[in-house]
């Protein structure tokens, strides 16, 4: 048996991040192991990067920092596996799908986008955290950095609906919902996983 690998994929004001602390809590609490991931991760050298892009503080051309935020998942992709072959339930706030969906929503050709995470650890579950931008609106509306706009997010939305129909592990979660009763929703696909899983892991994108 092996730990989990399971990703938290959504739209920003989805309330991804809240859920997916949410779950690293009731994974602790439930008495098993869990690490926490977050890409981008902009505490490493290329995550100041591409934090400073976001933040509209460095202009890169659109292919050069798509490939940062691959080179991101990279450098920490061994840990994720370490941590999986120890047992641990590995919960990962984005990841590659995140990549390929607002690279590109920029006009560059998915298939491109998806090139440079072609092998990376391939997730058990995906939970894909699904609001309208009519509901984002409502809560508040988006932040100051760079992608968090209306249209982007629109675009973004679809290439991300795209990945259901690869036949992955992929769960749409109606985000929209109370907190609480999407808490309940990703518990059920979570809880039945924390246990560990049988069979080697996957290689993400490989045929
Ligand atoms: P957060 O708001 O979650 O910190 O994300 N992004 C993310 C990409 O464009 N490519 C990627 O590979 C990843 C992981 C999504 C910051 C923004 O970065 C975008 C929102
Ligand atoms: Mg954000």
């Amino acid at each position: 048996m092996r730990g989990a690998f399971i990703v938290i994929e959504g739209l920003d004001r989805s309330g991804k991040s809240t859920q997916t602390n949410l779950l690293h809590e009731r994974i602790r609490a439930s008495g098993r192991q869990v690490e926490l991931f977050k890409f981008p991760d902009r505490t490493t050298t290329i995550g100041q990067m591409i934090d400073a892009y976001l933040r509209s503080q460095a202009e890169l051309e659109d292919h050069a920092i798509h490939l940062l935020f691959s080179a991101n998942r990279w450098e920490l992709a061994p840990r994720i596996e370490q941590s999986l072959k120890d047992g641990k339930t590995v919960l990962c706030d984005r990841y590659a799908f995140s990549g390929a969906s607002f690279t590109s929503s920029k006009g560059l050709p998915l298939p491109w986008c998806k090139s440079p995470d072609v092998g990376l650890p391939a997730p058990d579950l995906v939970l894909f955290l699904d609001i309208t931008p009519e509901k984002a609106a409502e809560r508040g509306g988006y932040g100051e950095e760079r992608y968090e706009k209306r249209e982007m997010q629109e675009r973004v939305r679809e290439v991300f609906k795209g990945f259901q129909d690869e036949g992955g592990p992929w769960v749409e979660v109606d985000a929209g919902r109370p907190l609480e009763e999407v808490t309940e929703v990703m518990w059920g696909k979570v809880g039945p996983l924390v246990k560990g899983v049988e069979g080697e892991l996957k290689r993400l994108w490989v045929d």
